[in-house]
């Protein structure tokens, strides 16, 4: 008989059984004795027939486990669900892997320790099928002892890494990340909508779209400096002027061949309305002046 003390030792519960609760919940069984609630009880019946206990309540699923993790739609629901659980959280882990704003991730780990429970926040930066692969990387924050004691179980989800102890942490690097993605989708459907405007297949642009984003990546650290020293002309031999002229060109074609500029659009704005104000000799990381946050 193959010994399996883990199993034995750190109980998981998982409240949430959406797409993503559901790819956890595949890996976490292995791991761990699993206990599950879900609002609507039918998304429970296939764990339930893998020998998966199934708690009436998302108190009785706190109960049941020193580690909850939780995988709702958004962090109005989990504030809902865990305020029903009250003085069952104490001296319990939560770990929510639920998006939103840094604000309410805190206001959370507040309800979670005001009731004498630990709190640890985790962003994924994954889809519910690479869950579990070396390439979905996880990001925690909030209390490092509850990610110490949660590490074996956390594993299985991805490649973690704690960032530190303010539990905002993790979901503002989330909407960062989450913003550069965006960005970047945009850019590609623009960029395939040019290929199909010439008539091209988009073999060629999957083959050179990796080395040319993996170059633009290693450009980020110099944008950022640019960025943190408000010095946008600074080693700079791609003057906005220039790209400006480039960008329109660029859309008046796109224009004239039917394709919506609604995804490059604010861009080219931004970087005419800078290049107006005088500041054509900057480099592009320049029109974060016109976007960065004023209080
Ligand atoms: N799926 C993805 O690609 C991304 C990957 C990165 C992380 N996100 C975030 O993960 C959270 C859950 O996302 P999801 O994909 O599992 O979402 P759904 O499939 O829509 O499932 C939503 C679950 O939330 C439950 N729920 C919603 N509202 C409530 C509520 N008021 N009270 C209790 N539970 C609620 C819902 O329950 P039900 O509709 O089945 O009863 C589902 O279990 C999310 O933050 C992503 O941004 C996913």
């Amino acid at each position: 008989m193959t010994a399996q003390p883990d199993r034995d030792m750190i109980k998981v519960s998982l409240l949430g059984l959406g797409s993503m609760g559901q790819a956890a919940a595949k890996l976490l069984v292995a791991h761990a004795p699993l206990t599950v609630w879900n609002r609507t009880g039918s998304k429970s019946e296939a764990l339930r027939r893998k020998g998966v206990d199934v708690a009436s309540s998302a108190d009785a699923a706190v109960r049941a486990s020193p580690i909850t993790i939780v995988s709702l739609l958004d962090n109005a629901a989990v504030r809902a669900v865990l305020s029903t659980c009250g003085a069952s959280l104490a001296g319990r882990i939560v770990i929510n892997l639920t998006n939103g704003i840094p604000a309410e991730a805190r206001h959370i780990a507040e309800l979670v320790t005001d009731q004498g429970g630990a709190y640890l926040h985790g962003a994924v930066m994954a889809t519910p099928p690479m869950l579990g692969s070396s390439g979905a990387m996880i990001l925690f924050s909030g209390s490092e002892q509850a990610y110490s004691s949660a590490s074996k179980v956390l594993a299985a989800l991805g490649n973690c890494a704690f960032l530190g102890t303010d539990p905002g942490q993790a979901p503002t690097l989330e909407l960062g990340l989450l913003s550069i993605m965006y960005g970047l989708y945009g850019g590609f459907f623009h960029a395939a909508a040019t290929l199909e405007a010439e008539g091209k297949p988009f073999d060629d642009l999957f083959r050179l779209a990796g080395p040319w984003i993996a170059g633009l990546a290693a450009a980020l650290p110099r944008l950022g400096d640019q960025i943190t020293r408000r010095a946008y002309d600074e080693g700079t031999s791609s003057s906005l002027r220039m790209q400006m002229v480039g960008m329109d060109h660029y859309m008046k074609w796109s224009e004239a061949q039917g394709i919506r500029g609604s995804l490059m659009q604010p861009m080219r704005d931004l970087m005419t309305a800078r290049t107006e104000a005088g500041y054509g000799s900057h480099g592009i990381a320049s029109i974060y002046e016109l976007i960065r946050p004023r209080r």
